[in-house]
């Protein structure tokens, strides 16, 4: 076809007939077949063999918000059950920058010298930062990310924080029916995700920083408490004394709280993990730590009271979504919000109406 711009009937200044534009996919790649769905015991046989690529994909599933995924996702974790268990779980935590992704790849190594298989997971509700520290991640887990025995998994993104912790806990199911024995679950230590670290874990390793004014300033009291050991990173060059000093500030601090109930005295070591030093005394603590609770049976224990906890959060959550995707709820609840907000009615009486509406139509 001629170009329109040559033909005579073309003039610059008013708006002319356009020419056909081509496909922007090159009509030489040619399409993919789209993948076969696996089913549910391809997808089981394919984790309990090891295989990371199936592994993967059944993670995808995990995360997805799908509910035709879910399904699988289910059925698949449920057959997982039997083959998982088999692992040390450790939870890492730090604020932003405290050197967690330097530290997880230098204690990855140290952790798979002794053989095994690590996978790394990540608890991290807001979606936005993730998509950051999945770029960070790549280069600070620079060892660990090309070794053929580790796993790592950015946060799932989307959801709550309830949303996002059960996931990776599915997550941990999976990655344990396929071998792998060390479980590590990173998460920002800015508030509550903590707390869904600890449900999950064996042992929750808090990474701090030597400060310059009082150490212990903005820890919550509970986020030490939960702590089965506190590391102080960042312990070289001029840093070192402070870091000392910042270690036996919290030694002293420690002392004031109760006995954990695993009856194990937290400890509070300095390390530098860009440096790689005093990562072996970090993992000699957490070893003691795990062979002491399995003698005493508080391993045991501890991984019970999360089961527990995981059935009562999964019930909650379920609660929760099912009344507030309700269509009747979400068309009172504006109206129930006016009338507390203008005085009209109190909050209890809103609630049990509304709750009252929910009930009633699950009844008919
Ligand atoms: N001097 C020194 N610097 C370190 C050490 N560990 C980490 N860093 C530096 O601290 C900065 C933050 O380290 P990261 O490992 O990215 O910290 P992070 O906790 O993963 O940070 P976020 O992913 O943002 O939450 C980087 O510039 C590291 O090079 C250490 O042991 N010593
Ligand atoms: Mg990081």
């Amino acid at each position: 076809m001629e170009h329109p711009e040559n033909s005579g009937e073309y003039k610059g200044l008013i708006v002319n007939q356009g020419i056909e534009q081509p496909s922007s996919v090159s009509p030489y790649l040619k399409r993919k077949p789209k993948r076969r769905k696996r089913s549910v015991a391809e997808f089981v046989e394919g984790i309990v063999k090891g295989d990371v690529t199936v592994l993967s994909q059944a993670v995808t599933l995990v995360e997805s918000v799908k509910p035709e995924h879910q399904i699988i996702a289910q059925e698949v974790i449920e057959k997982c059950l039997p083959y998982s268990g088999n692992s040390i779980r450790i939870g890492i935590s730090g604020v932003p920058g405290a050197g967690k992704s330097t530290s997880i790849d230098v204690f990855g190594l140290h952790v798979l010298a002794k053989g095994g298989k690590l996978a790394v997971l990540a608890i991290d509700p807001s979606s936005e930062r993730s998509k950051g520290s999945i770029l960070g991640d790549k280069t600070r887990m620079e060892k660990l990310s090309v070794h053929p025995k580790s796993f790592i998994r950015p946060s799932p993104s989307a959801g709550s924080l309830g949303g996002v912790a059960r996931k990776t806990r599915e997550t941990i199911v999976l990655c344990e029916a396929a071998g792998f024995d060390k479980i590590f679950v990173e998460t920002v230590g800015v508030g509550q995700s903590e707390t869904a670290v600890h449900s999950m874990v064996d042992f929750f390793l808090l990474i701090q920083l030597a400060g310059t004014g009082d150490e212990l300033q903005g820890i919550k009291r509970g986020i030490m408490e939960m702590a089965d050991g506190i590391v102080i990173n960042k312990a070289d060059g001029d840093n070192l004394d402070r870091a000392k000093l910042a270690a036996s500030q919290f030694r002293s601090a420690l002392h004031l709280f109760p006995m954990p109930d695993s009856g194990w005295t937290p400890q509070v070591l300095t390390y530098s993990g860009f440096y790689n030093i005093g990562v072996k005394e970090v993992w000699d603590m957490i070893y003691n730590y795990i062979d002491f609770v399995k003698d005493n049976g508080y391993f045991e224990y501890r991984r019970n009271e999360q089961s527990k906890y995981w059935m009562y959060e999964s019930i909650n959550e379920q609660l929760r979504d099912s009344f507030y995707q309700d269509q009747r709820i979400q068309t009172l609840l504006q109206e129930k919000e006016q009338g507390v907000l203008r005085g009209n009615l109190t909050s209890f009486a809103a609630a049990k109406d509304l709750l009252d509406v929910y009930f009633r139509q699950l009844r008919q």
